[in-house]
């Protein structure tokens, strides 16, 4: 992914020039990581932006801020509008939209409280997060050496910067390996997530997902697949899930606005299933992509239109 740096960036209200989208070496977010942000994607459908359930991720964008009590100088709808402005400025359709909501510059210690809340809207374009092979035939997975914080440590439910520098000692970890991503557990060894997914076992027929106490984001595509799995005449679970049931699953899969659905092939050297794609994970990724490329009508309100 490289950055075509001739756009605009939202910052604080106003439009700027992609190079000067700049803040201070001392503001708050960058020696602390005090920041809050979303991964929100548009869709392509009859010529047009129809961003994917804006109103949600601006929405968890708030409540992430409310755990760290930041407080959005924007109300949700004028983020919402600021999205779409973003995008038109941008001329873009299909891309990644990034609102970064971050603790600015005015003096440093901990206490984050006298620093400015700045928020910033970026967008490009993005392809398959895991490739477009994995997209088809599916990713290696390892489980990482790390776990997710406990859920009386560390909050896991807010979006928020600091926490992805666990995602990155996984995802390194796992590529040093030789894996395409990472699994982190929770602190009691229970299934968490991925990095940057949210994960999905199918066993017997049924599906899994694990449920919010083992320290995961409440990712909005873990949400959709679990309406149109339920949809689709699947159960789906929403339980604490033991490790070894990684190694038994028939089917799994990946679930997050960048990663979309994305079948896993293989968990720690042990083939999943037939080691591709299996046939529920292709039902819902195929459901999934007819809703988001406009090939069905949006039966569940899950688009706004960039007008
Ligand atoms: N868990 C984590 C840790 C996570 O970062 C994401 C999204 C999800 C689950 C799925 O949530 P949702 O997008 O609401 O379905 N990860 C974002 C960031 C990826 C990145 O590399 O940056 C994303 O997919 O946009």
């Amino acid at each position: 992914m490289a950055f075509d740096e001739s756009g605009k960036i939202w910052m604080d209200g106003e439009l700027v020039d992609w190079k000067d989208a700049k803040i201070h070496v001392l503001s708050h977010v960058v020696n602390y990581g005090t920041d809050v942000f979303e991964g929100i994607r548009a869709y392509e459908i009859d010529g047009k932006a129809q961003i994917f359930r804006l109103e949600d991720h601006v929405k968890r964008l708030f409540d992430s801020a409310k755990i760290y009590k930041m407080d959005i100088p924007f109300t949700q709808d004028e983020i919402c509008e600021a999205i779409k402005e973003t995008i038109k400025a941008n001329n873009l359709t299909a891309c990644y939209i990034r609102p970064i909501v971050y603790r600015g510059y005015k003096e440093l210690g901990v206490s984050p409280v006298n620093c400015p809340v700045n928020v910033a809207i970026a967008v490009w374009e993005w392809g398959a997060y895991l490739g477009e092979e994995g997209m088809a035939n599916g990713v290696n997975i390892g489980v990482s050496s790390w776990r997710k914080p406990a859920v009386s440590t560390f909050p896991n439910i807010a979006k928020a910067g600091a926490n992805y520098m666990l995602s990155q000692l996984a995802n390194m970890e796992a590529k040093d390996n030789g894996f395409d991503e990472g699994l982190l557990l929770d602190v009691n060894g229970n299934i968490a997530e991925g990095p940057g997914e949210n994960v999905f076992l199918v066993l017997d027929g049924k599906i899994y997902t694990p449920t919010l106490s083992s320290s995961l984001l409440k990712g909005i595509t873990r949400d959709s697949v679990i309406k149109l799995a339920g949809d689709l005449g699947y159960e789906v679970n929403v339980l604490p899930l033991p490790r070894d049931l990684l190694y038994i699953a028939d089917e799994m899969f990946f679930a997050g606005t960048a990663a979309e659905v994305t079948p896993i092939r293989s968990m720690d050297h042990r083939i999943v299933g037939e080691g591709k794609r299996g046939p529920v994970t292709e039902k819902i990724q195929r459901e999934f992509f007819k809703i988001v490329n406009g090939e069905v009508e949006d039966r569940y309100g899950w688009f706004s239109p960039v007008d």
